[in-house]
């Protein structure tokens, strides 16, 4: 497909779709999946320097318009990922997703990873689902990790921000002060699901983060608002599950945009279908390059 290129953050991707961390990054086969089914780069599931469990069962839980999830952070552990990242290199960028408790654990997991030779790292600052500091949900701890993050690695550094922070249009702009070379816009937002027949939470964790369809207008929203404000790329994630909401995030200044949910409703090929779906819309309206759509919806 023709036209579909973009450049982010000094990676080229043959496509704007990225598929998202979460549940389907954890192993070099699944991502290698993501890879066949026509994504342009793909990020990995976060990890800790220690290998986590996770939360109580269950951890997942489909609702009408989305998924809500408690897993908890479940990774091996940022080196034994890193190996499995190793293995995935060459065909598109591999980004690798890192979480920390602590500002020298973020710094400590993206040096790691960056060793096992990633494309790029990712900076989870929006878990919703582990015990902890949210670094995200505040200017000042956001703006700590990424310099200290910046300060150890060469790769690009993106960030990963929730709309559950007070005002992640100032934290996004803090992140940018402090060197990140890209704004993910969105994580999930903590919610939840009650069973009215055991009059318990659906969930083990009882809150999660809620994904999938719901969640576009939010995402579509933060990162329209985060493209004002900043001039670093911004990668739209909530939702995306056909090419006409892909379509959207461009338009709002999102420069390519990630898929986790989507890939349950439409499977692996997803990124195909929906690449396909972005050049039928540049046909249909006559742009040749799909970075003629970022942010035009500003004017
Ligand atoms: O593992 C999780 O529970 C999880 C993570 Br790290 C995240 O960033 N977002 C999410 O919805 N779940």
């Amino acid at each position: 497909m023709q036209g579909l290129e973009v450049e982010l953050a000094g990676m080229r991707l043959r496509n704007p779709t990225m598929l998202a961390s979460g549940i389907m990054g954890l192993s070099a086969a699944s991502l290698r999946r993501a890879i066949k089914g026509g994504a342009g780069a793909v990020v990995a599931k976060s990890c800790s320097s220690q290998p986590r469990e996770g939360n109580p069962n269950p951890t997942v839980v489909e609702i009408p318009t989305g998924l809500l999830n408690s897993v908890g952070l479940a990774n091996p552990g940022c080196a034994e990922l890193a190996e499995e990242l190793g293995r995935c290199r060459g065909e598109v960028p591999v980004v690798a997703s890192v979480y920390g408790f602590s500002t020298r654990e973020y710094a400590a997991c993206a040096q790691v990873v960056e060793r096992a030779g990633v494309d790029a790292v990712e900076l989870n600052l929006s878990c919703p689902n582990v015990e902890g500091t949210v670094f995200g949900y505040s200017e000042e701890l956001a703006r700590e990790v990424v310099e200290e993050v910046k300060r150890r690695v060469r790769v690009p550094v993106f960030a990963k921000l929730t709309a559950d922070a007070g005002d992640i249009v100032s934290v996004a702009a803090a992140c940018e002060d402090a060197g990140a070379d890209g704004i993910t816009a969105i994580n999930t937002l903590r919610a939840m699901a009650i069973d009215v027949t055991t009059a318990r939470p659906v969930l083990g964790n009882r809150v999660g983060g809620l994904s999938g369809r719901c969640l576009k207008p939010v995402a579509l929203r933060c990162v329209y608002e985060i493209a004002e404000e900043v001039s670093i790329p911004v990668i739209g994630c909530g939702g995306v599950t056909t090419g006409r909401d892909a379509v959207e995030f461009l338009l709002a200044g999102a420069r390519a945009v990630q898929i986790g949910t989507g890939v349950l409703y439409r499977g692996m090929s997803v990124f195909r279908k929906v690449s396909m779906e972005i050049a039928e819309y540049m046909e249909e309206k006559g742009y040749s390059r799909v970075d003629e759509l970022v942010g035009l919806a500003h004017r």
